[in-house]
């Protein structure tokens, strides 16, 4: 067993939560685990978050699933045998299916599903329900991005670089990134470099920035244009570069010619200063890197958002330089493979597109169908969940790894769509907001009870490992998709339940993709190789750097894209006079369902609050402490007023990790990103007014 930092031993695996998925040892402790860092990990280095030293407690949490639960009678939820209730869920898709249309049946996943699963959880809609509508919560989070670094660089690894190279870095932008929140052990990569960090609000990373812009919410585009508007005027344009490795530079350069400082800084609210010095703090130094978040993809204009700040890095020289770059920093756990084996609804295996006539072939061959049984393309996510139970949409859904009640936008109106299923199915480990309205609640193993693969933000593929045996009841999602294939008529060996098998196959079915897997094997990964894909062959060292040569275009060369500003879905007046925007807190996990269970982690941040500038809550009554009711057009949340300088006077902030009436879901609408389909989870317009004790 390899040493801890303090000279333990422990077996080695990953972190459960975000895509830093930093490095952790296990080691025995009563009927749990202890969890320490792998000091031997680069991407944590020995560290942890809160959450991360936490983690254990949910594998222990005392109202943890143990037996399936079926929806009896009277409309009560009450456990039976695993046989009675994979037979009782299959019998009803099958009947739902050959009523309905194999359409009728729908699946939504998770990027914080292993690989393993992302993939046999894609191939099980395609073949065993035959539906097309299959999606997943990795559209509320990297689809943005994906869609605008597909575009300019021809593949979408989020960071097509190691995280220690941000380490060289003299100034790294930051845009609507709250690493220091998000993703503490990185920060520590980004202490030698000047951060310029664009967020309306001063986080905890602005407040270690050598610059702070803080444009309104949803104007980061006009921003982003502005940036490249100054770097061509300020002589900063690397024309040698954009010669060489670009196109596309004329195009974009017309659509940023309007978009002189002045009009800039009318428009985002951020002084002409300061764009200046940002854009001399990046030009100037030797190595520099723009990266992007949540805070500048998850708009209705997110993918033009994206591709106006890869726009300014190309025109500086920066992606595919060594020691510099652009990059996105990936959300879930397995955000970065969990949108690469075919659980998107326009994707199969190895990023292929499922529209494309070679794809279809290469992943039929693989998985021994003809390619005129794959479906097409289906919904993306918000639209399959608007769309279940209507009469056209879905009538049975199964969910692996998400809660949507609290996480999808405009929740009253997903919520109430779940409600009208006929038949919700999900497999979670515990009751969840949204296991809570199944018909049918499917236990499974958790993090640390199992093994497989994960890839993190860099691209780089990691064991999870089992260090604990799995609670009686309890199956693996794996198992739980053999075991409903086989009661939908398929051959047992089309669907294994073993990891290590379902790995094997991901490998040739990723074989020519842009995520090639084909060279990585866990005999590869537990001798300790560090690979990042693409790994075509067995022999293949992976790829930490991409682009160093060419760019994945048939040309090899990078993309500028012609994009224009636009206001957001909604913007404040009336009866809705400020901003909103949503986002995260450092002792809360996504919707909650595993954090919220952690004692340490629930008393840190015990419920909903409300991030207002003290003018803005002085001017609505309203003092540090009190409660308060946010209302949008939508619906109303309940939640404690937080003072804060540094937040903008026209924008509150509320993060969306509580249930119930402090869902910050119940504001936001249904505007979606037309190329990505990313939910606008970062405006809407809203009210704030002191709640009295009635309503609580
Ligand atoms: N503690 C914690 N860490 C997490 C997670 C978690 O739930 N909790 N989730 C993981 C996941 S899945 C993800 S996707 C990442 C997300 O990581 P981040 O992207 O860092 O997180 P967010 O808080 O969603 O958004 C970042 C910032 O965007 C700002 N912002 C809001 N609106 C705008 C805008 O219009 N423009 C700009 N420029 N900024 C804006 C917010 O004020 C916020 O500080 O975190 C991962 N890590
Ligand atoms: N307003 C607002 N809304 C947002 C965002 C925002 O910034 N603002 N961010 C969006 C983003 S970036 C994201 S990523 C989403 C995330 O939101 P969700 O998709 O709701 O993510 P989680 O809360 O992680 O939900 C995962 C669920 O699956 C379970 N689970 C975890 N691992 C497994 C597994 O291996 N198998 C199974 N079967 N179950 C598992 C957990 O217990 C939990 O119930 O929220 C989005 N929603
Ligand atoms: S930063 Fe992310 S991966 Fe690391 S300990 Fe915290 S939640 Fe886990
Ligand atoms: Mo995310």
């Amino acid at each position: 067993m390899p040493e801890t930092a303090a000279g333990g031993a422990g077996v080695p695996t990953h972190c459960p939560y975000c895509a830093l998925q930093c490095g952790t040892l296990l080691s025995p402790a009563g009927a749990s685990v202890a969890v320490a860092p792998d000091a031997g990990f680069p991407v944590n280095r020995g560290g942890l978050c809160q959450k991360g030293w936490t983690a254990a407690e949910v594998l222990t949490t005392a109202d943890r699933l143990r037996a399936p639960l079926l929806r009896g009678a009277d409309g009560r939820l009450a456990p039976t045998g695993w046989e009675t209730a994979l037979d009782a869920v299959a019998a009803r898709l099958a009947r739902i299916r050959a009523a309905h249309g194999p359409d009728a049946v729908a699946v939504f996943g998770g990027g914080g599903l292993t690989n393993e699963k992302a993939y046999l959880l894609g191939k099980f809609a395609r073949l065993a329900l035959g539906t097309s509508q299959i999606d997943y919560n990795g559209r509320f989070c990297m689809s943005s991005a994906a869609a605008a670094g597909t575009a300019a660089f021809g593949v979408d690894r989020g960071l097509p670089f190691p995280v220690t190279d941000l380490a060289g870095a003299g100034a790294i932008l930051l845009a609507g990134a709250n690493p220091a929140v998000t993703m503490p052990p990185l920060m520590r990569h980004l202490e030698g470099a000047d951060l310029i960090v664009v967020d309306p609000r001063r986080t905890a990373t602005a407040a270690r920035a050598a610059v702070h812009l803080r444009p309104a919410p949803g104007t980061d585009l006009a921003l982003a244009l502005g940036l490249l508007h100054l770097a061509v005027t300020e002589g900063r344009l690397d024309g040698p570069y954009v010669r060489e490795r670009t196109t596309g530079f004329e195009e974009a350069w017309q659509r940023a010619l309007p978009w002189w400082p002045e009009r800039v800084e009318r428009v985002t609210g951020v002084a002409v200063a300061e764009l200046r010095t940002a854009v001399e703090l990046l030009a100037a130094a030797p190595r520099a890197y723009v990266l992007t978040g949540r805070g500048a993809e998850q708009h209705s204009k997110g993918s033009d958002t994206v591709a106006a700040l890869i726009n300014f890095a190309l025109a500086l020289g920066l992606p595919g330089r060594p020691g510099s770059g652009f990059g996105t920093l990936t959300g879930q756990g397995n955000g970065q493979g969990g949108r690469e084996h075919g659980q998107k609804a326009d994707q199969l295996p190895g990023y292929r597109m499922i529209t494309d006539p070679a794809a279809r072939a290469h992943v039929a061959a693989v998985w021994g169908v003809d390619p005129g049984d794959l479906p097409g393309p289906g919904r993306s996510a918000y639209e399959l969940l608007d769309a279940l139970g209507t009469p056209d949409g879905p009538r049975a859904l199964l969910v692996l790894g998400s809660n949507p009640v609290v996480s999808a936008p405009r929740a009253a109106r997903v919520t109430e769509r779940l409600r009208a299923l006929e038949l919700l199915v999900v497999c979670d480990f515990v009751p969840s907001e949204t296991a809570r309205l199944a018909h049918a609640v499917l236990p499974v193993t958790q993090w640390a009870e199992e093994e497989g693969t994960m890839t993190n933000l860099e691209g780089r593929v990691l064991r999870r490992r089992r260090a604990l045996a799995p609670p009686p009841g309890v199956r693996d999602d794996l198992q739980v998709l053999h075991e409903l294939a086989v009661r939908l008529g398929q051959p047992a060996e089309r669907f294994p339940a073993d990891p290590r098998t379902v790995f094997e196959e991901l490998r040739r079915a990723s074989r020519g993709g842009r995520a090639d897997y084909s060279g990585i094997r866990y005999e590869r990964l537990d001798a300790g190789e560090e690979l990042h894909w693409p790994c075509p062959d067995g022999a293949h060292p992976g790829t930490p750097r991409l682009f160093l040569d060419r760019f994945a275009h048939p040309d090899g060369r990078a993309r500028f894209a012609a994009v224009e500003h636009r206001p957001s879905a909604e913007t404040p007046g009336g009866a809705y006079p400020l901003y909103a925007t949503t986002g995260r807190l450092l002792a809360h996990y996504q919707s909650g369902a595993q954090t919220r269970r952690v004692a340490e982690l629930a008393a840190a941040e015990p419920e909903m609050c409300v991030e207002m500038h003290p003018g803005t809550a002085a001017r609505a009554g309203l003092t540090e402490g009190a409660r308060a009711r946010v209302t949008s057009a939508r619906g109303s949340v309940h939640a404690r007023v937080r003072l804060s300088e540094g937040i903008r006077a026209d924008t509150v902030f509320l993060p969306f990790h509580f249930p119930g009436d402090g869902r910050a879901n119940l504001l936001t609408g249904d505007a979606l990103d037309p190329r990505s389909r990313m939910p606008e989870f970062k405006v809407c317009a809203v009210r704030v007014e002191p709640c009295d004790g009635a309503e609580e």
